[in-house]
């Protein structure tokens, strides 16, 4: 009986540790596979691009992201009764709370959809001042809805009382702000009759699979034609068995849409190999451009990127992408959240990416315009620590994030030291020494001290870098340090009292 009980505990132990490994498998280092496996279907290109379109994809630094189509008139709850589905899922809606008649209902809203305060220019330029240097757009989520007057669908925004091509003006309003555009387009079409999750099995389903299959090539070819400006395409909805089974068909459609559009970026979430792999082949190599899987959350360690480029798109709220008319059931990240996740992205080398969910009338809601204010004030001091900046190669520290450009190495505190001394720790073989430090807010100098810690058999130097007493700040703020090319010379330093 007690051998059956440490058996139990054991499987049990045994299955939480998977479950658990499961879970995590988004946050963690993508495993490498061990046996090399000859794929068809593999990614495009090896290695990275080195072309001047990926180049600026690199620099954004901050994108912002749009969900907008006709849930946004419900804003995650009708009649009072809240979802708690994703605002933008709000048509998935079912169970006891859903409202009778419910996807009915939905599937009429695109009657009532007239955003009469919609004004992409208005728009564009809030993204401008927030510091926002691409826009991912949704040009049609998973209810199918186009924001584009699409002539293979009869769902759009040509059959609404608003009429016009909304896809059109962000192109146009954002590209005139010097913003660069993203489609995002979903895979998943609940309008479309051809769609389908699940494997096609008969021939009338696999016939009509087909037939959603030249649907959805139509629109993307349609949307780069209509918006030759746009830079890219960010895929979702993709994880269908009938998606992934379609390989053949998806690689090829990936190669025609780069052929038509040069410099053209799609990340790591369009398409599979022939073994159903996502994002990364069965060879543990990306798909794709960048790495496109980190939503909603951030990588702890710069090594699980393994050096590939990647952008994390972030709700404000806990989830829910799409308008939600009230804020106030749930924690909303504040501009101190959101200011940490972008210094983390771009410290490690990626974009982020932040969500915007305007209501129907065209409006984003007021705490989307308070952050936007509040994130541009701060990015507009701090610019040079944010773009273009790459990741420094010294280890993490608790004050705030590292980042590089050319001979400045930037460390944005978010955790001040009580004793205002901020101890900065170089490896020996560092050969980019510190020379001078300054408030990048203002430009005061600060006093930089090479500091000899004395700890035994110790592989670093360390710099002391002291903050005025006087100096105040209620926002995160950013030491510049100047460095030169050498190495580190502790004797030197030393004599030298910097
Ligand atoms: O299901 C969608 C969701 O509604 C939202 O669009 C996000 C944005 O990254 N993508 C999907 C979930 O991965």
């Amino acid at each position: 009986m007690k051998l059956n009980i440490f058996k139990a505990t054991v499987i049990l132990f045994l299955c939480c540790t998977l479950l658990q490994a499961k879970a995590q498998s988004w946050s963690g280092p993508q495993e490498k596979p061990k046996e090399h496996k000859e794929l068809k279907y593999g990614p495009l290109h090896h290695g990275k691009r080195t072309d001047a379109a990926m180049q600026r994809f690199r620099e954004y630094g901050l994108g912002q992201f749009i969900h907008w189509g006709v849930y946004a008139i419900a804003g995650g709850e009708w009649n009072g009764v809240k979802t708690n589905q994703a605002s933008e899922w709000i048509r998935a809606w079912n169970g006891p709370t859903a409202p009778k008649d419910w996807k009915n209902t939905y599937d009429n809203l695109y009657k009532q959809f007239d955003p009469k305060n919609f004004d992409a220019k208005r728009w564009a330029r809030q993204a401008k001042a927030m510091g926002a240097r691409y826009v991912i757009f949704t040009t049609k989520h998973h209810d199918g809805f186009c924001m584009w007057p699409s002539k293979f669908s009869d769902y759009t925004v040509k059959e609404t009382p608003y009429k016009k091509d909304i896809v059109k003006q962000i192109v146009d309003a954002y590209t005139d702000e010097g913003i660069d555009v993203y489609l995002y387009f979903s895979i998943i079409d609940w309008h479309n009759i051809d769609y389908r999750s699940g494997a096609p099995k008969t021939d009338e389903e696999k016939a009509s699979y087909q037939r959603f299959l030249t649907y959805t090539r139509n629109q993307l070819f349609e949307l780069m034609s209509n918006y030759p400006k746009m830079k890219g395409f960010w895929f979702d909805g993709t994880w269908d068995k009938a998606w992934i089974d379609s390989y053949a068909f998806t690689y090829q459609l990936e190669k025609d849409l780069r052929a038509a559009h040069p410099g053209l970026i799609i990340g790591s979430r369009f398409r599979n190999d022939e073994y159903g792999k996502r994002h990364f082949d069965s060879n543990g190599e990306l798909l794709g451009d960048y790495e496109q899987g980190w939503e909603r959350k951030l990588p702890a360690k710069y090594e699980w990127l393994d050096g590939n480029d990647w952008d994390c798109v972030m709700t404000i709220p806990p989830n829910g992408w799409g308008y939600i008319k009230d804020w106030s059931r749930f924690y909303t990240k504040t501009s101190y959240d959101l200011i940490d996740m972008l210094m983390h992205s771009v410290s490690m080398g990626g974009n982020f990416v932040l969500n915007f969910g305007p209501d129907g009338n065209g409006n984003m809601s007021p705490g989307e315009d308070v952050l936007a204010k509040q994130i541009g004030n701060w990015i507009t001091l701090n610019k040079e620590a944010v773009y273009g900046v790459t990741h420094a190669p010294l280890e993490p520290c608790n004050y705030g994030y590292y980042t590089q450009k050319e001979n400045n190495l930037y460390l944005t505190v978010f955790n001040r030291p009580v004793n205002n001394m901020v101890r900065i720790k170089l490896p020996k073989t560092a050969t980019d020494v510190p020379v001078t430090a300054s408030l990048l807010v203002n430009g005061a100098s600060l006093k930089m001290k090479f500091t000899d810690i004395g700890l035994d058999l110790d592989r670093n130097v360390y710099f002391d870098i002291t903050l005025p007493d006087n100096f105040v700040s209620k926002d995160p703020f950013v030491i510049k340090i100047t460095t030169r090319k050498g190495k580190i010379n502790a004797a030197e330093l030393e004599k030298a009292h910097m």
